[in-house]
């Protein structure tokens, strides 16, 4: 994998199956070479990945910006073909991204399958918007005069991505962008790399011309120089960002800088409240999904369950029960979860894990820290101080229900932490690992001020039987999306998709509402009259 422009590899070979590209390139030196390694087998190289410095990112966008035009000019329904062209792609090679996922960055087969099937939904529903991309006519408040809105193309967009949705969530950015008729710089995350090329390898196979988007996988600090003369040199227009919210501050300012709002999906401490009336399997099962799903490495991922002091005891023993029959291990296997996605990650989580651990007690089944072969305990029932990892250091014995070799991967246990209080970090802080905190609450008032109390915005959830409860913690909490006896991940491609305070700016992706990121409004008006009608001065509106 290397610097690329105009979406063409350095050695323009296909890679796991995926059909090669047609884009033309222009080579500039990279800054220095980084393996992206299997997480669930360290010793599995699975790219060598050529990180860009910032004047190559420069240079891509001024690669954007000279195809931007041209590809503005293509008819909206032409490029929607593009985008279909595209989709029908990536399903006929779905099953070979999806082993890629897998293998890149340890995303368990079937969520691998499901990732590959957003970037499909995406497309289908993008497709279609080729044909409809609406303005609108409104009416002059003055005779023989017509009022128009046109959607035009914002420009040149980057798009800087994390690796934990490697193909799925840039597509939400991609496909539209090019719908639109703008034209992309994309920054992957340098551990995601091959799944990147792979995606954009399918791109120039569906017909996106070379220079429409330019693949440039770089490390922070090139990213943000790059960016910065970049937006200085006038060639990107806006910026989607998916990563951190430490990240989206810095990003969000230096567009600041440049009079430019960016698209911002940051980090998530999603809630799940759970109330006197709840279906506690069902409950359970979506806390297990939301929380474990994907390692917890979601930003939609549960944080904390947010439980009625009535229901507490059994919900966390049900919990309990549910994390104990889990199976983890080996992504390529029918698991939870795998390992996390790379050593950052892991070194991030076990972080929080060393904090953690200074602080809490742990119940039943869990324990804390990475599995290693000499013991993976279980101690159900029972209350167990944590303990660092290390060989033999687990209480119980190795655990069950582990699949593959625990020795080879950044694999973690899974945590349930009950008793957290408002005052934890574990509450207050995005974890991105395998952890579910646990909390309880007297009224629903109080459930929604802990669901709201972290400052993110995401996702939240809410399980119960009542009507009206549902309807009050949704207009409560100050979350992007909430759902109601769902989880807090999973989102469908075509519902707006985004987050406030911590989580984002207020932007969103998805559906049609995407639209407002990746185009500006352009009015117009047009007087027949044969005069100068002045508005509000020549009105005759009593
Ligand atoms: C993310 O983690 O950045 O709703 C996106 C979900 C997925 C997308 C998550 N469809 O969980």
């Amino acid at each position: 994998v290397g610097a690329l422009i105009g979406g063409r590899p350095r050695d323009g070979r296909p890679r796991d199956g995926c059909a090669p590209p047609g884009a033309a390139e222009a080579e500039l030196t990279p800054v220095r070479t980084v393996p992206s390694t299997n997480p669930a087998r360290l010793d599995d190289v699975v790219a060598e990945v050529e990180l860009a410095g910032p004047e190559t990112i420069l240079a891509a966008a001024v690669a954007a910006r000279d195809a931007q035009r041209t590809w503005a000019d293509v008819p909206a329904p032409v490029r929607g073909s593009v985008i279909g062209n595209l989709g029908r792609l990536v399903a006929d090679n779905a099953a070979a991204l999806a082993r890629l996922v897998t293998r890149e960055i340890g995303k368990p087969a079937a969520e691998a399958r499901g990732e590959v099937q957003e970037i499909i939904d995406t497309c289908e529903f993008f497709r279609g918007e080729g044909r409809r991309l609406y303005g609108e006519t409104v009416p002059s408040e003055m005779p023989d005069k017509q009022l128009f809105t046109f959607r035009e193309p914002v420009g040149v967009m980057m798009v800087i991505t994390a690796g934990n949705f490697p193909v799925a969530v840039p597509s939400w950015y991609i496909v539209p962008a090019l719908l639109a008729g703008d034209t992309v710089v994309w920054k992957p995350a340098e551990y995601a790399a091959a799944c990147a090329q792979a995606l954009v390898e399918l791109m120039a196979a569906a017909g996106v011309p070379a220079g429409a988007v330019n693949l440039v996988p770089a490390d922070g600090a090139a990213t943000s120089l790059g960016l910065e003369r970049a937006l200085a040199a006038g060639v990107v227009d806006k910026v989607g960002f998916t990563g951190s919210t430490e990240v989206g501050r810095f990003i969000g300012a230096l567009c600041g800088r440049y009079l430019q709002s960016p698209c911002l999906e940051l980090g998530g401490k999603n809630p799940m409240v759970v109330a006197p009336d709840a279906d506690l399997d069902a409950a359970v099962e979506a806390a297990v999904f939301a929380g474990f799903g994907t390692a917890g490495q979601r930003c939609t991922s549960l944080g904390t369950a947010i439980v009625h002091e009535s229901v507490h005891a059994e919900f966390v023993r049900r919990l309990d029960a549910a994390v104990s029959a889990a199976v983890v291990g080996d992504p390529t296997r029918d698991v939870l979860y795998g390992p996390l996605l790379d050593a950052r990650f892991a070194a991030g989580f076990a972080d929080h894990l060393d904090l953690i651990r200074d602080h809490h007690r742990i119940f039943g089944s869990t324990a804390v820290g990475r599995i290693t072969s000499a013991g993976f305990g279980t101690s159900a029932g029972s209350s167990t101080p944590l303990t660092p990892a290390g060989p033999g250091r687990w209480p119980g014995g190795p655990r069950r229900g582990f699949v593959g070799d625990p020795d080879s991967g950044l694999y973690y246990h899974p945590v349930v932490l009950d008793g957290v209080r408002p005052d934890d970090e574990v509450f207050r802080e995005e974890t991105f690992g395998p952890i579910i905190g646990v909390t309880t609450y007297r009224s629903l008032d109080e459930a929604i001020d802990l669901a709201n109390l972290p400052g993110y915005g995401l996702s939240s959830s809410i399980y119960t039987g009542d009507a009206a409860s549902a309807f009050r913690f949704r207009r409560g909490v100050r979350a992007g999306m909430v759902s109601v006896n769902s989880s807090t991940s999973g989102a469908e491609a075509h519902l707006p998709f985004g987050g406030n305070g911590r989580s984002g700016n207020g932007s969103r992706q998805s559906g049609r509402w995407v639209l407002d990121q990746v185009t500006r409004w352009q009015s117009m008006n047009w007087d027949y009259s044969g005069r100068l009608q002045k508005a509000q001065l020549d009105t005759a509106v009593p």
